[in-house]
This record gives C-alpha cells, sequence and structure tokens, in this order.
C-alpha cells in the first residue's frame, strides 16, 4: 500500500446528490457524491476524481459502490455479533456515546467476517494510493458500530478522527434516512489542523486556521442507501446524529492513517476544545 502513482487533475464532473437529498437544513451547494454504478474498482480517473474532491471539501459519498451481494454477506456476518435482545451487549461492545456500540473487528477472530471485510476493500482499496500520494499508509480500524434507535439516545459531539490526514470510510448496512440518524459533516474543516505548516501543537493550528475555515464550512447531513459509502478525511469534524427511527443503523467503520500518524492525535483537551469549535462552526454553517 506504500507505492502510489502520482495523482493528475481529474477530468471526470462529480455527480452531485439532489437537494431533496441533503438534509433540511437551506444551503446553497449540495454534497460532492460521485456515481459508482458499473465503475471499475481500479478506475484510475474515479480515483483522482475522489482525491480531488476530498482535497478540496473534505468528503465525498460514493453512491452504489458495495455490490448487493457484498453488502448481504456483511449483514449475515456482522448480525451474528448482536445481542438477542437490545440492550444486552456482549463483552467486547464499547458503549462509545449513549446508544452507539462499537465492535472492533480486529478483535474478532472470524474468517467469513474478514472475508466480508475484504470484499468491501476490494470496492475502492486501488483508489486509496492516489489521496495518500506517495505516503506510506495502513489499514487502523475496522469497527461494526449500531446506533439502537429510539429517543435516549443523543448527537454525537463532533470531533476529527484525526488530527492528521487520514481516511474514514463508512459504509452502512441498511439504508440511512434522516430518521435513522445519519453522519453529519462541517465540510472545509479537515483544513483546520495537520497542514504541512503545522505549527508544533494542534490548538495552534486550528487557532490559525479558524477564521479562514469559518467562511467556507457548510453542513451537511448526506442520506444514503445500502450499497453507498460516506468517505471522509479524517481530520474533517462531523457526528453521528441520533437514531429517531424504530430500526438501528448498523455500519462498518473502516479507516486508514499515514504510518507515523497513527490516531486520534487528540488528547481530553483538545477533544473538548474541537467539539466546541464544531458546534460553534455548525451555527456560522451555510
Ligand atoms: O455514527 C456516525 O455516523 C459517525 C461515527 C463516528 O464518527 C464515530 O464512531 O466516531
Amino acid at each position: 500500500m506504500s507505492d502510489s502513482p502520482r495523482p493528475a487533475p481529474p477530468s471526470a464532473e462529480p455527480v452531485i446528490i439532489p437537494p431533496d437529498n441533503c438534509s433540511s437544513k437551506v444551503r446553497l451547494s449540495c454534497f460532492p457524491a460521485i456515481d459508482c454504478s458499473n465503475r471499475s474498482p481500479n478506475d484510475r480517473e474515479l480515483g483522482l476524481l475522489l482525491s480531488s474532491l476530498l482535497h478540496i471539501h473534505g468528503a465525498c459519498v460514493l453512491k452504489n459502490l458495495i455490490p448487493p451481494d457484498v453488502l448481504s454477506q456483511c449483514v449475515s456476518t456482522t448480525s451474528k455479533h448482536l445481542p438477542l435482545h437490545r440492550g444486552s451487549y456482549r463483552s467486547g461492545f464499547l458503549e462509545s456515546s449513549t446508544n452507539r456500540w462499537h465492535l472492533s473487528m480486529h478483535k474478532v477472530k472470524d474468517k467469513l467476517i474478514t472475508n466480508s471485510l475484504a470484499e468491501c476493500e476490494t470496492s475502492y482499496q486501488e483508489w486509496l494510493p492516489y489521496f495518500f500520494d506517495r505516503r506510506e499508509f495502513k489499514r487502523t480500524q475496522f469497527q461494526f458500530l449500531r446506533s439502537e434507535p429510539g429517543s435516549g439516545g443523543k448527537n454525537q459531539m463532533f470531533h476529527q478522527d484525526n488530527s492528521k490526514r487520514g481516511l474514514t470510510f463508512l459504509i452502512p448496512l441498511v439504508d440511512v434516512p434522516l430518521i435513522r440518524g445519519p453522519t453529519q459533516l462541517l465540510l472545509s474543516t479537515h483544513r483546520l489542523t495537520g497542514s504541512a505548516l503545522q505549527s508544533a501543537s494542534v490548538l495552534n493550528s486550528a487557532a490559525s486556521s479558524i477564521s479562514n475555515v469559518a467562511s467556507t464550512v457548510s453542513i451537511h447531513a448526506p442520506t444514503l442507501e445500502a450499497g453507498d459509502v460516506l468517505v471522509y478525511d479524517s481530520r474533517t469534524l462531523h457526528r453521528g446524529l441520533k437514531n429517531r427511527d424504530v430500526e438501528g443503523r448498523p455500519t462498518l467503520i473502516l479507516r486508514y492513517d499515514e504510518v507515523g500518524s497513527e490516531p486520534p492525535g487528540h488528547g481530553a483537551f483538545s477533544t473538548t476544545i474541537f467539539r466546541g469549535i464544531g458546534n460553534v462552526l455548525a451555527m456560522l454553517a451555510k
């Protein structure tokens, strides 16, 4: 995964998700998305386009990326690990915030899960080197997340997955309409930290970029259909919204980081500060 071709300017036009598929907040532009139907996993143009959209906006939806048979394989292999009764999650699951349960798949020695992971990765792994350019990178996380339904849940807090450049792929195993609490993102906030000119501290770096980012930031909660994938630069501020539906939202999360820039790159103090920055930017956002 370390040798990569140098990206060239993309030539294909991004497909933009129509406004009625975005969150209800009024905005000037819509969420960047690429329709991957019938695209080959080693489509170079698509890899370059994705890298370019991530560079500009910090996130992108890959529509129709995961083939239905791979998706149903993921659903059946992960469902074995779900509790029979709500609230009876077995050890291994971690409740990161109210009603959001995570299971690190690296800890689950299940060949079928490993196979379905490999199938998902096949759909996009040829494109990763375009984003990481010539830098060496590796997979740093493979998680199964289930956001439970019900009014007891809360919106997650805004956070970065890593203060340094990296990629997060969210693969929902069901449709994610607004009621099921999609991921909300503050586009452009990937510029807050981790630039080439980054100062020694995450906070210094963010302080100098907040005013630049504030003028361009926009807030979105793109709804997804099963088979779509949300990918974002790990620095993009985001949070999972509360699931108000009667069905859960099971999601696979795969993360990739540069070697030497392992996540999260934040301590307790900067995590709190970035939650505040996210809340303020969300109010200012278009
Ligand atoms: O639930 C989501 O949509 C986002 C997941 C996430 O950011 C996390 O678990 O850290």
